[in-house]
């Protein structure tokens, strides 16, 4: 996500400073929590039972919406149609005279202050014409749509052309913590990014998809916070946009340098530079077949964990978004030198609201199995099961945080259920 001055690649020099200036668990209230009882009584009955009682899990999940942005079902499969009812979010059409609040739409990099107003650069590819973000209950989710060609790189044998596909967010809703988007060569500028969401194309292919810390004032304080996330942990403190580490995230102990510690014990990150090699890791993209379009996801769990064990990135949390495509200069349609970018206005106070999962027991008996199933929107919840609410013992239905439905054989007594948010 930078320019001329981004130092060669290599892990370390991922690590430090660039050239400056180019730049529970969660127990929420019982309500939250549907909860639907299976019994082993005879057949007739205990399909009447089910039936109610799914039907009373949903009222329950109903009465506690919260209408803030609702969770979307999303794909990364380069079809569009599942972001239909998503908030668009317009940004100008480029083109020479084009201004975005006084800013030449599509602009080079070079410039880092608050109050500077970079030079027009004609580069369709990063050309921003309309965004849009969404979650789930593990992912974030963002779409692009450009006026040229999404993740266009030149390759030949001299020239290895770049380009970054950039969520940059506000973790924590703060702008004391983090870092301005002008301090990277990004206007109309606004401020508190903590962390980014990232693809980097290089050399004509996808090279990363990662996730970057911006929580760092000088070179010890990034030390330091190598440290930590080589242990899954992120302090979220001021930073600037000079001193970052950027990774990616493995679901896989073995796949990365770094194996975290428990709970996070079944991944692993690698810290990784511009301009390869490639990884891939958690963080995916698809494109239309014309690249005028992207949509990319992020799984919460790539943003790591606070010190106290809590993520990062969660249901519940309010964060900010800014939204930026930026290229090196070999494609830009005439001669030219200029690494360009473009931004949107950025997305504040967006609430990351708890998906409607509608836990339901199907009212019928399969095999002598009960079908549970829950909304698509909240693939990544987990299921758990108690055979007692006096006393109880709630155990997690294992591999049901990868599906909405589980089938389970119905037992000699009695099962009670519910979902738990990752
Ligand atoms: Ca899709
Ligand atoms: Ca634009
Ligand atoms: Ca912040």
């Amino acid at each position: 996500m930078n320019t001329f001055s981004k130092q060669p690649p290599g892990i370390q020099a991922a690590l430090n400073q660039e050239s400056a200036p180019a730049r529970s668990e969660r127990i929420q209230s019982s309500g939250r929590i549907p909860e639907a009882r299976l019994t082993s009584l005879g057949r007739r009955r205990s399909l009447d039972l089910l039936s109610v009682i799914a039907g009373a899990a949903f009222c329950v999940g109903m009465a506690m919406t919260l209408h803030a942005e609702p969770t979307h079902s999303i794909t990364i499969d380069g079809n569009f149609s599942d972001w239909a009812t998503v908030p668009s979010h317009s940004d100008p059409v480029g083109g020479p005279g084009v201004l975005h609040d006084g800013i030449p739409d599509t602009h080079d990099t070079d410039h880092s202050g608050p109050n500077d107003i970079p030079v027009y650069v004609n580069h369709p590819d990063i050309d921003l014409v309309e965004y849009k973000f969404t979650h789930d209950a593990s992912n974030l989710y963002a779409y692009f749509r450009a006026t040229g060609q999404i993740g266009r790189t030149i390759s030949n044998a001299s020239k290895h052309g770049r380009y970054y596909v950039i969520v940059t967010l506000d973790v924590d809703n703060n702008l004391t913590t983090g870092y301005p988007v002008h301090e990277g060569g990004y206007f109309p500028t606004s401020a508190g990014y903590d962390m980014n969401m990232e693809v980097e194309y290089y050399d004509g292919v996808f090279n990363t998809g990662h996730y970057l810390n911006h929580g760092a004032l000088n070179q010890p304080e990034l030390d330091a916070a190598i440290q930590d996330q080589t242990n899954g942990i992120v302090r979220v403190l001021p930073g600037t946009y000079d001193y970052y580490s950027q990774w990616v995230w493995f679901d896989s102990p073995g796949a990365g340098s770094y194996q975290l510690p428990p709970p996070d014990n079944n991944a692993s990150i690698t810290f990784v530079a511009d301009k390869g090699p490639v990884y891939q890791g958690i963080i995916r993209i698809a494109l239309s077949p014309d690249k005028h379009e992207a949509e990319m996801v992020a799984p919460f769990r790539g943003f790591m964990r606070s010190p106290g064990g809590d993520p990062i990135i969660a249901l519940g949390n309010t964060i900010g978004i800014s939204i930026s495509l930026e290229a090196s200069p070999e494609l830009s349609p005439q001669p030219n030198t200029e690494w360009a970018s473009d931004t949107g206005n950025p997305i504040l106070g967006y609430f990351l609201e708890h998906p409607e999962p509608q836990l339901k027991i199907a009212p019928f008996v399969q095999n002598g199995n009960v079908v549970l199933s829950w909304l698509n929107d909240a693939t990544g919840m987990k299921l758990q099961r108690t055979p007692s609410l006096t006393v109880p013992d709630w155990q997690f239905v294992g591999g049901s945080d990868t599906t909405n439905q589980m089938i389970l054989p119905i037992g000699s007594g009695s099962a009670f259920f519910r979902l738990m948010e990752p």
